[in-house]
């Protein structure tokens, strides 16, 4: 598998991240909308109680009997006080209920957006399962996806309450005494100059902090399926000084990306703290000349902080910006992926079985990714029924040609015909429904040997599975088996030999009862004489098929109508078993090499 797909996040895409994220968030914007409203309410509130405590110092403490003159306000000090303890709580109860929001809003669309990805995942096509690596898919649909979650979560908030409460206690100073609150707020602006600046430096640390993760998952994907080779060369502590190499340069560039922030931390921090100095020397002198009240002093030197804590904040919620920037990218990548093999939009639909004839016209190919052609001008026709053989030395391109009759790749010249209409004219579910592979490497699910026979078709019966394991000369195994045939297999069930594999997935194919059947060498490993009884079934199927069937094996190839010998992506030889023989070529010389006798040697002995 390649690599190419690591650093695009410079792709565009149809929309903006926010308005992806506004588009995932439908069914619940209104409540985002008020979880937002309600974090700019609960950051006014904020200011308010300061507020109070300034009329509370106005109001009593200044005056020079301060228990006297409480006590002949009584009434309005306990309605300050009152109204102070009153609006914390109420404060509380809308932070927590924002709180709750926004956790909500973002698990639904993390579910939702997930669900999608998989969806999307699932309908793509080859060449997509080529490009893209297993551990970076998972990377997306995992740790990339809970990033934007955060976005939602926190980030956004943050930032709402971040520039509220800024907002908010800057117009508060402005109208309190504009001359005090231009000396304090002149110095912010220096505050976004170096925050922009971070986000220039950290935007692509952490792009290549994501890639890290994602080579880091892929190595850990890869290593754990692929771990009987790992055994098989005792190459464990190789696998394991590589991964932690990967797992280092992972920790370690996290590390830089988090250090990032540190070397502008001091900046903002001098900035923030150079706040509450101008305001004790500025607002020194203003009480001094009578121009504010003690009381002003107090409501200012109280809400400092809510100047100089969100441009700390700053920092913080740039960098979880940038994340949520590198992983939604990630995201929207797929999210707006689609495959290039997809029904025309005047598809022809054909809800019913195929006849089963199969025409090649003049086919080439190429893989994208490669440079030589693999499939030359490949022309060959299979009437409704037949069994047509395809043999030829390994990479010559067997297996890309019976790739083009499901079209799992398109043809780059040429045409392929099923019933005498170009594939892609067809509906894909309809052509693919109708088309049993049995492919070269057997893929078994987690499930009972039953389920598996029954992946195509879950209404099987169970004698409708014991039927097509019959066919596949299956049965016998199957019965030895512990559970016979609910004995779970695949990945966390009991070990299948290669044979038995290929004897299931046979049955797999087969149980669909497909209008063309194709085997890519699914006899391979399966001794003769089982062989011989999968041929006699196939040739007996109580269905209509027409048989593509792929093999090294003269034995199979022998009984089929039509023998194509393929070579560097080319027929070169074409016919019955006898013609074949008798034309001498390829073909015989295989028949001998195989019998290990020669062609007339065989026919003199046998009389
Ligand atoms: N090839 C690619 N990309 C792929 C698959 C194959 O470039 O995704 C190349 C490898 C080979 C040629 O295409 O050179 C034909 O491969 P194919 O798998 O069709 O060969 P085969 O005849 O099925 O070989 P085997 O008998 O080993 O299965
Ligand atoms: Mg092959």
């Amino acid at each position: 598998m390649k690599n190419n797909n690591s650093s695009n996040s410079s792709v565009s895409f149809p929309k903006s991240r926010f308005a992806w994220l506004w588009e995932n968030m439908e069914g619940r914007r209104g409540l985002f909308t008020v979880a937002l409203l309600g974090t700019v309410l609960y950051n006014v509130l904020q200011l308010v109680v300061p507020y109070f405590s300034g009329r509370l110092v106005d109001l009593f403490l200044e005056l020079n009997d301060t228990g006297a003159s409480i006590s002949e306000n009584a009434h309005t000090f306990y309605v300050l006080i009152g109204a102070m303890v009153g609006l914390t709580l109420f404060r509380v109860l809308v932070v927590y209920l924002t709180c709750m929001s926004y956790e909500h809003v973002s698990q639904y669309v993390l579910f939702k957006i997930r669900n999608f990805l998989y969806n999307k995942i699932q309908r793509q096509d080859m060449k997509f399962y080529s490009t893209y690596r297993t551990g970076d898919l998972m990377t997306r649909v995992t740790g990339d996806l809970d990033a934007v979650r955060h976005n939602i979560a926190w980030v956004i908030r943050s930032i709402v309450e971040s520039f509220t409460l800024f907002g908010a206690a800057a117009v508060y100073f402005l109208i309190m005494d504009w001359k005090l609150a231009l000396s304090i707020l002149v110095i912010s602006p220096l505050i976004f100059v170096i925050v922009f600046r971070f986000r220039r430096t950290v935007a692509p640390k952490h792009a290549l902090l994501r890639e890290k993760l994602a080579g880091m998952n892929t190595y850990a994907q890869e290593n754990i399926s692929g771990n009987r080779v790992v055994k098989a060369f005792a190459r464990e502590d190789y696998e394991i000084a590589k991964f932690g190499r990967a797992n280092n340069d992972f920790a370690e560039t996290n590390i830089d990306t988090h250090n990032t922030w540190l070397s502008f931390y001091p900046y903002v921090e001098s900035i923030a703290n150079l706040m509450p100095i101008v305001l004790l020397v500025v607002g020194g002198v203003f009480i001094i000349n009578g121009q504010i009240s003690m009381g002003e002093y107090v409501s200012f030197s109280g809400l400092i902080w809510a100047i100089a804590n969100p441009m700390r904040q700053m920092g913080n919620i740039m960098n979880e910006f940038q994340r949520f920037n590198a992983a939604s990218a990630k995201v929207m990548e797929i999210y707006y992926s689609e495959p290039e093999i997809v029904d025309a939009p005047d598809a022809i639909p054909h809800p019913g079985r195929f006849e089963g004839s199969i025409e090649f016209d003049h086919v080439s190919f190429r893989y994208e990714d490669g440079n030589l052609p693999v499939l030359k001008d490949v022309s060959f026709k299979a009437k409704p029924g037949e069994t047509i053989a395809i043999i030829g030395e390994t990479g010559c391109g067997k297996t890309s040609l019976i790739q083009m009759i499901p079209r799992f790749y398109e043809p780059t010249g040429g045409r392929v015909l099923v019933d005498g209409v170009d594939v892609s004219r067809y509906k894909l579910e309809d052509l693919r429904k109708n088309i049993g592979l049995a492919t070269q490497d057997v893929l078994l699910y987690s499930d009972t040997i039953e389920g598996n026979i029954a992946y195509g078709v879950s209404h099987l019966t169970a004698e409708e599975v014991v039927k097509f394991a019959r066919y596949s000369a299956a049965e016998e195994f199957i019965l030895k088996m512990p559970e016979g045939y609910d004995t779970i297999v695949g990945e966390r069930g009991v070990g299948l030999s290669g044979g038995q594999k290929q004897r299931i997935s046979l049955a797999r194919a087969l149980a669909i009862e497909p209008s063309i059947l194709i085997l890519d060498d699914t006899t391979s490993a399966v001794d003769m004489e089982t062989e011989k009884h999968i041929q006699h079934s196939l040739r007996g199927l109580d269905f209509n098929c027409t048989k593509i069937i792929i093999a090294q094996r003269i034995s199979t190839t022998k009984f089929a109508d039509k023998i194509l010998v393929l070579k560097d992506g080319r027929i070169i030889e074409e016919g019955s078993h006898d013609e074949l023989i008798a034309q001498g070529g390829y073909y015989k010389d295989l028949v001998e090499l195989q019998l290990g006798e020669s062609v007339e040697a065989l026919k003199a002995s046998a009389g």
